[in-house]
């Protein structure tokens, strides 16, 4: 069988026939004609979306013939390039899409899905088929939506050779062997996927620039990757690259990378303007700097605002951007140095360049201060740049997470992190704001993240992560909807509007993120992984964790002390009252205790528990959670497709093993470092 017709391909945008006969003759009521008449290629994308999948609903296909006799039709088209789509709304109502928003409207007869630019009515077609699957009825349809981010970024860490760094899904899709794939019939599937939720840029490569993907710069590589821009144009998505900053040496020749160099700096505007001969709407270039051993600027004596400013003004004239990440820290800690502390790093190396970025230049923050745990504080740095443009970074690739094997819907832990006062301007200055750029007038803003996709059929191997990737998309346009309203709009799109499966999902998606954390990172330790690989506990495992240094684990207590007044001082990098509350062990949140505070074994929680109860009971908790995910998922046997049943049954059945192993290997580590009994007197075990 083809991997395009096996289970879990089609994703949340299948086009099985509706079953629902009223659905199906109020549709054919208006979208028995499909009037499109601008030549713009989104347009026509849009209308290629609307007739295909209305055909499969139906069985009949749509014409383009304008209905002569005030019959209905559903005509999609810009304010500007079609007079009868103006008509339908008055100046307000138009002026109130921005450049990416819709309105969907009921107007007698037909439905109108209308924008001020194409990509905009490319999303209102998706929205309106969203509306019909998740069984909205149309009546009274008169909807305006606008996307909070200009910016809503897909990151693909998939490398030339075909492998993709923390890929959990298979195989690249963009790549093998060295070469862009020669069919990008998948790479189009896939933008389809990233378009029906608001994505419009996607950065094609691993942030680890090896020397191969130095290349895409060249004529040896753009061709082919000109060849993908196309597939992502038709869908309203512009190519990004990420690059490596000793291009100029390792791809020049040049004897150097200095971005204050004259030579190095030309050298890259004849590099954009090649990139740019190529790809006219190229978005610009991701760039991990100075980080996990990749050059940057301080070779050179220069800092990240020197590296980023060089290579904004060379993609300036295009209206190219830098993408600068802040993921930096000292990797090799010394385990003696208890003052040094990777949460700081970001903050201590970004803040002094506060304002002097170029306006074309974003900073590109993780969620957290750390990498992408089960749980982390938020990073401080979003409140702390008000002169500066950010994006907030989020990983749907499940590195720390169960990768793809355990079930982990992240929505509500992105949402935790996105409804978090920062307190930068007084109350009410959330992160989500932050990132928009409202919070302090920036330009540009928004928000990026790992994607989670590879050749699997299903595209994410667990078939339940595709939710992961749908929710980031969902939540990129509108940070305000909430996490279980977007799992239920998953679950009816993809599995359909039987009653048992919706309340089966909704329950194991929204229960899965703390249910992980149970069994691997209690109260905010996180990091007790196998190293490199990250998967499968290992208490002192994890590679830069030398003897301990990310828990600081011994015979009287555990955790990492951040306060100011005994500690690294990472508490104070938040604004009041988070600092103060940070700063003490009785004001901090259960949950991230162990991140902020070196505590005894026996430290009461405000839950009650003593520490050393808390661990061994959640691990316990941890794997009744597993099985009772795995019975809830035996429910729906017969009631969703077989093959994805039996995927996700496997997995389900992993994840309760992984989960003993867990509970095992910690519970037995602590008790044999604590040396205690649990609080009723019990022997730990
Ligand atoms: C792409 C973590 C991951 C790396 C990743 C890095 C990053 O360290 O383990 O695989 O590199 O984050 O975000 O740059």
């Amino acid at each position: 069988m083809k991997v395009a017709e096996q289970a879990g391909y089609d994703a949340w945008l299948g086009r099985r026939a509706l079953t629902d006969k009223d659905q199906v003759s109020s549709l054919t009521d208006w979208a028995s004609r499909i009037i499109a008449e601008e030549s713009d290629e989104c347009i026509r994308t849009a209308a290629y979306e609307l007739t295909e999948t209305i055909t499969a609903w139906t069985g009949r296909r749509p014409d383009n013939a304008v209905p002569a006799d005030g019959g209905g039709c559903l005509r999609i088209g810009t304010f500007q390039g079609c007079s009868e789509v103006a008509s339908a709304f008055s100046e307000v109502e138009m002026s109130a899409v921005q450049a990416d928003g819709f309105r969907l409207r009921r107007a007698g007869q037909s439905i109108i899905i209308a924008g001020s630019t194409g990509r905009g009515v490319l999303y209102g077609a998706f929205a309106l088929l969203r509306l019909i699957k998740t069984g909205e009825r149309l009546n009274e349809l008169d909807e305006l939506s606008n996307p909070a981010n200009g910016l809503r970024l897909i990151n693909e860490w998939d490398n030339v050779d075909g492998s993709i760094e923390r890929g959990y899904a298979g195989r690249s899709i963009f790549y093998a062997e060295g070469e862009v794939v020669p069919d990008l019939s998948r790479v189009r599937d896939y933008a389809r996927l990233l378009a029906s939720v608001g994505i419009n840029g996607i950065v094609v490569n691993n942030v680890n620039v090896h020397r191969e993907e130095t290349l895409f710069l060249s004529e040896r590589y753009l061709p082919r990757i000109a060849d993908m821009a196309n597939v992502f144009r038709a869908y309203g998505i512009r190519l990004y690259l990420s690059i490596n900053f000793a291009a100029p040496i390792e791809m020049g020749g040049l004897a150097t990378a200095d971005p204050l160099e004259e030579a190095v700096r030309t050298w890259w505007k004849d590099r954009v303007k090649e990139v740019y001969k190529w790809i006219p709407d190229f978005g610009g270039f991701l760039v991990k700097a100075d980080s996990e051993f990749r050059p940057g600027p301080f070779t050179y004596g220069r800092d990240h605002a020197d590296g980023a400013n060089m290579l904004a003004e060379a993609l300036a004239p295009y209206g190219g951007i830098v993408v600068w990440r802040c993921f930096v820290y000292n990797c090799k800690q010394d385990w003696r140095d208890r003052k040094t502390d990777r949460a700081r790093a970001a903050y201590d190396h970004f803040t002094p360049l506060d304002g002097r970025f170029r306006d074309n230049v974003v900073l590109q923050v993780k969620n957290g201060p750390m990498d992408f745990q089960v749980r982390e504080p938020v990073s401080p740095l979003f409140g702390a740049m008000p002169h500066t443009n950010m994006l907030i970074e989020f990983q749907v690739t499940q590195e720390y997470t169960g990768q793809q094997r355990h079930l982990c819907y992240l929505v509500p832990q992105w949402k935790e992190a996105l409804d978090f006062d920062t307190h930068a301007r007084g109350e009410g200055s959330t992160i989500k704001k932050v990132a928009d750029g409202s919070l302090f007038g920036r330009p540009l803003g928004g928000f990026a993240a790992v994607s989670n996709v590879g050749d699997d059929a299903n595209w994410t191997g667990h078939p339940l992560a595709q939710a992961n990737l749908y929710g980031y998309g969902r939540l990129a346009w509108n940070p305000e909807l909430a996490a279980d309203r977007i799992a239920e709009e998953w679950i009816k799109q993809t599995f359909g509007d039987h009653d048992r499966v919706i309340k089966t999902l909704l329950a194991m998606l929204m229960s899965s993120w703390s249910l992980y954390e149970s069994y691997t990172s209690p109260l905010g330790v996180g990091w007790m992984v196998k190293p490199n690989h990250h998967y499968g506990p290992d208490v002192d495992g994890y590679e830069y964790s030398m003897w301990g240094t990310y828990h600081f684990a011994d015979c009287y207590g555990i955790g990492v002390d951040r306060s100011v007044r005994t500690g690294t001082g990472y508490a104070s990098q938040y604004h009041r009252p988070h600092s103060e509350r940070f700063e003490s062990a009785e004001t901090t949140p259960d949950e991230l205790l162990l991140f902020f505070h070196h505590v005894p074994y026996t430290h009461r929680l405000h839950s009650g528990k003593t520490v050393i109860q808390h661990i061994y009971d959640s691990h316990f908790e941890g794997v009744k959670g597993s099985e009772a995910l795995a019975e809830q998922w035996e429910g729906l046997k017969g009631l969703i497709d077989h093959d994805i049943f039996e995927q996700g049954r496997s997995r389900l059945q992993e994840q309760i093993e992984h989960a003993k192993e867990w509970r095992d290997v910690i519970n037995t580590y602590f008790w044999r470092k604590s040396g205690i009994a649990d609080e009723h007197g019990r022997t730990i075990y």
